[in-house]
């Protein structure tokens, strides 16, 4: 009896070590389908933070709005409904212009500029998410934004009355001034949108158009190369601070890797998804002349909207930016 107990005491040693003592499952709720490079990321880096603290914290994905819709991911986050999520960054400056930094038309329109844009936005958005409960993790830019059309367009007079997908508020007033009628909608939903005719056009990422298969609806995409807009991962402070200094440092150091390898596929993806584009059948091309100068034109009075609403915080951040092109 007693070699029968001390065994048995044995295996539930085993099997205790084989289980973390705190193992907790980490939802991460993500607005994205599951094969953008942003889901890729995000997946790898649940990986290296499940593996990395030894099970302690396992964080399953869920893309594609599957778990929360992109819009109700970070007050999930921010109320602790789940401890950690993605999402587009400028989808709430409706909450505070600071999180629009990276939607100004013609800012910062390169990988390089979209770098040292978020270097100079960091601190005051680190400091606003604190404020909101939040800690920053990393954050991943998508590559250069271009506008789609079912029909040709060589000027902004050509846009007039056209159904225009939005993703934000920077997106929903550049088709005010171009004379179009804006629609939000997620990106998980846009090819359905497309196909029923809810919207005809919109501006993103060759990315996202490639992801979407967009080719199915609709058949111009000019280069405008407006802005980089950025995806960020984020922690619930409380889940941030509940968790063991060792594993904080796995969550930072993999939020690190990801950072890195979400720019390097954002970056690789850019030409390959336009020339996807293109091999399905959409007329890939700059935009004409004309159109550029006119988009430029509406850039500098959204820039000056944007400065007059986030005040001398955004004026700093500006600034700041500006400086480190000189
Ligand atoms: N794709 C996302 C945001 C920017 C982009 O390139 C979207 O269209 O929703």
């Amino acid at each position: 009896m007693k070699k029968l107990t001390s065994l048995m005491t044995a295996t539930a040693l085993t099997a205790a070590a084989a289980t973390p003592s705190f193992a907790e499952t980490w939802d991460m709720p993500m607005a994205y389908s599951g094969s953008n490079f942003h889901s890729v990321t995000g997946a790898e880096f649940a990986e290296c933070v499940t593996s990395g603290t030894g099970g302690e914290i396992d964080i399953k994905t869920h893309p594609s709005g599957s778990l929360f819709a992109g819009n109700d991911i970070k007050r999930a986050v921010q109320t602790g409904q789940v401890p950690i999520g993605e999402r587009l960054l400028s989808a709430h400056q409706n909450e505070d212009p600071i999180f629009g930094v990276d939607s100004i038309p013609f800012l910062a329109t390169s990988f390089d500029q979209a770098d040292d844009l978020w270097e100079a936005a960091k601190p005051t958005m680190e400091e606003i998410l604190a404020e909101q409960n939040l800690k920053l993790l990393y954050s991943v830019p998508w590559p250069p934004q271009g506008l789609y059309f079912k029909e040709p367009k060589e000027s902004i007079e050509d846009m007039e009355g056209v159904k225009f997908r939005s993703y934000n508020n920077a997106t929903a007033r550049l088709a005010e001034l171009t004379g179009m009628l804006p629609v939000q909608i997620e990106a998980a939903e846009i090819s359905q949108a497309f196909a029923t005719g809810v919207a005809d056009s919109m501006i993103s990422s060759g990315a996202t158009g490639y992801d979407r298969k967009v080719w199915e609806s609709l058949n111009y995409f000019y280069e405008v190369d407006a802005w980089l807009p950025r995806n960020y991962v984020f922690v619930n402070t409380d889940a941030w601070e509940g968790t063991s200094q060792d594993n904080r440092d796995v969550l930072m150091g993999c939020a690190g890797l990801a950072e890195y390898a979400g720019t390097w596929r954002a970056k690789e993806y850019t030409q390959f998804t336009l020339n996807q584009l293109a091999q399905n059948g959409m007329t890939v091309t700059p935009a004409s002349d004309q159109m550029k100068a006119e988009l430029k034109e509406i850039g500098e009075t959204m820039t000056q909207e944007w400065l007059d609403k986030a005040g001398e915080q955004g004026e700093a951040i500006v600034e700041r930016f500006r400086e480190m092109q000189q």
